[in-house]
C-alpha cells in the first residue's frame, strides 16, 4: 500500500501570505507545504506537494496521483468552475479530501457551489492551513481502516 499523499493546489494559492490576509491569513504556501510534511511525518506518510495555475496541469497532477494512499486537493477558483477536475478525481480512484483555507460557505454565493465535491471523499473548509492537515488525518485514519 502507497505510503505518499500528494497534496495539490491550483491557481493564485503561489500568493498566499502575500495578498489578502484578512481572507487567507499570513502563512505562506511553503508554510503550509512544512505543516503537512509534519502532518504526514506523524502519520509515518511521504507528502509530494505541488501548485499550478494552469487547469489542465491539476488534471495532470491528479492523474500523475493514481495509486497514492490520498490527495489533499485545494483546487481554488477552479473548485467552482471545473468539470474537467471533477472527472480526473472520479476518474483516478484516489480518495480525496477537498480542502479550503477560508469558509466559502460564508463567502459569495458563487463559492458555494463545488463541482468536486460529489465525487471526493470528504470536505474541510474554514480552518486555515489546518484545514490541509486535517484532510490529511483524514487520509490517514481512513487507510488505517483500510490496511
Ligand atoms: O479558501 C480557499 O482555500 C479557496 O480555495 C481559495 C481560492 C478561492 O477561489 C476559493 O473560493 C476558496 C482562491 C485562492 C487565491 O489565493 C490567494 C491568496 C493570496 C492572495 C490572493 C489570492
Amino acid at each position: 500500500m502507497s505510503d505518499t499523499i500528494h497534496v495539490l493546489n491550483g491557481p493564485n494559492l503561489n500568493l498566499l501570505g502575500t495578498r489578502e490576509p484578512g481572507i487567507y491569513g499570513a502563512a505562506t504556501l511553503a508554510d503550509v507545504e512544512a505543516l503537512c510534511r509534519d502532518t504526514a511525518a506523524r502519520h509515518g506518510l511521504e507528502v509530494v506537494f505541488r501548485q499550478t495555475n494552469h487547469e489542465g496541469a491539476l488534471v495532470d497532477l491528479i492523474q500523475a496521483a493514481a495509486g497514492a494512499a490520498g490527495i489533499v486537493l485545494n483546487a481554488g477558483a477552479y473548485t467552482h468552475t471545473s468539470v474537467a477536475l471533477r472527472d480526473a478525481i472520479a476518474g483516478v480512484g484516489v480518495p480525496t479530501v477537498e480542502v479550503h483555507l477560508s469558509n466559502v460557505f460564508a463567502r459569495e454565493p458563487f463559492r458555494h457551489h463545488s463541482y468536486l465535491s460529489p465525487v471526493v471523499r470528504g470536505v474541510i473548509c474554514g480552518f486555515g492551513p489546518q484545514s490541509y492537515a486535517l484532510g490529511i488525518a483524514a487520509l490517514a485514519t481512513a487507510r488505517q481502516a483500510r490496511a
